[in-house]
């Protein structure tokens, strides 16, 4: 049996929707040291970066500076604000025990926090990424609710086939979205607001392409799960990405299905292309890999 020496959760007992106990009087002064260095981190690079419905959650919530978040506790502030809570998991859960979760406005959180080993850089989703990166996002009341309606939306992408194309649409979104604001883009997608390097990399770097939000086009590309993304997608407003949701799925879906996959670093000619990136970053790992 392979014991995860990363996750000492791996075998914690879990309950039928997949939660745990989060057990916060078990986390030892060095785990909540490194969740204060991670926050503090941040916390440096992301003003002028972050979109201001991140910064606002933040603050508002206390989430930064005193440790290790109880999430019963953080829960009861956040269900004031716009009904969600947030539940301790091991680790990823099935589809349908996340979607339902999701769809009922409870966030699943893991509970474990990165080793000092991987301080940097975690594949898996550890506590810092889904608490400080994604749940301040959950106290603007229509991004929120675009998150419970993609929960909502879930179940019918499984029934037909087609979670992979359901599966972009979050990873473009509420893991690496940007937001187009007066004064430049900004981060609202968790997978860069919790990655130091990302979220300067996102808006910074002449590397990635920035094409603006199309939904079907975002369901049929693909994606990079282990570095930065090749393209990242621009939302003007967060209505604008639940008023997706009020569409006829049934019909995107059917679009979609046959569509070929785009590769990341691909563009189409229907983009509206906010810059063309030049890819050197990629290039660049390719060529020192050689
Ligand atoms: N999908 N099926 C499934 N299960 C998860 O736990 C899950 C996911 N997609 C994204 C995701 N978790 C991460 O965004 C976590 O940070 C929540
Ligand atoms: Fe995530």
């Amino acid at each position: 049996m392979v014991i995860n020496s990363k996750n000492r959760y791996a075998t914690a007992p879990k309950n039928a929707d997949y939660t745990i106990d989060q057990a916060w009087d078990t986390y030892s002064d060095v785990e909540h040291d490194r969740w204060n260095r991670l926050c503090e981190r941040q916390n440096k690079i992301l003003p002028g970066r972050a979109d201001e419905a991140f910064l606002k959650g933040l603050k508002a919530l206390k989430i930064t500076g005193d440790g290790i978040p109880d999430m019963e506790k953080l829960s009861d502030k956040l269900e004031v604000i716009t009904g969600w809570r947030i539940v301790p998991v091991a680790d990823l859960v099935p589809d349908d025990v996340f979607f339902d979760h999701l769809a009922n406005k409870r966030f699943p959180a893991g509970a474990f926090i990165r080793p000092e080993s991987e301080f940097d850089y975690i594949q898996e989703p550890d506590i810092f990424h889904d608490i400080y990166g994604h749940v301040p996002m959950l106290t603007d009341p229509v991004f929120s609710d675009f998150v419970q309606a993609y929960g909502q939306g879930g179940m019918r992408a499984l029934e037909l086939g087609q979670l992979h194309n359901l599966a972009r649409l979050y990873w473009y979104t509420v893991e690496f979205g940007l937001v187009k604001r007066e004064d430049g883009l900004r981060i609202y997608g968790a997978g860069i607001l919790s990655s130091p390097h990302e979220s300067v990399f996102c808006l910074e770097d002449p590397s990635p392409h920035r094409v603006e939000f199309d939904m079907e086009r975002l369901m049929c590309t693909d994606y990079i799960i282990d570095d930065f993304q090749k393209v990242y997608f621009t939302i003007d407003s967060y209505q604008q990405l639940l008023d997706q949701c009020y569409r006829d799925f049934g019909e995107i879906y059917k679009t979609v299905k046959a569509a070929p996959a785009i590769a990341p670093d691909e563009l189409i000619d229907l983009d509206n292309v906010i810059n063309k990136g030049t890819q050197t970053y990629f290039l660049n790992k390719l060529r020192n890999a050689s």
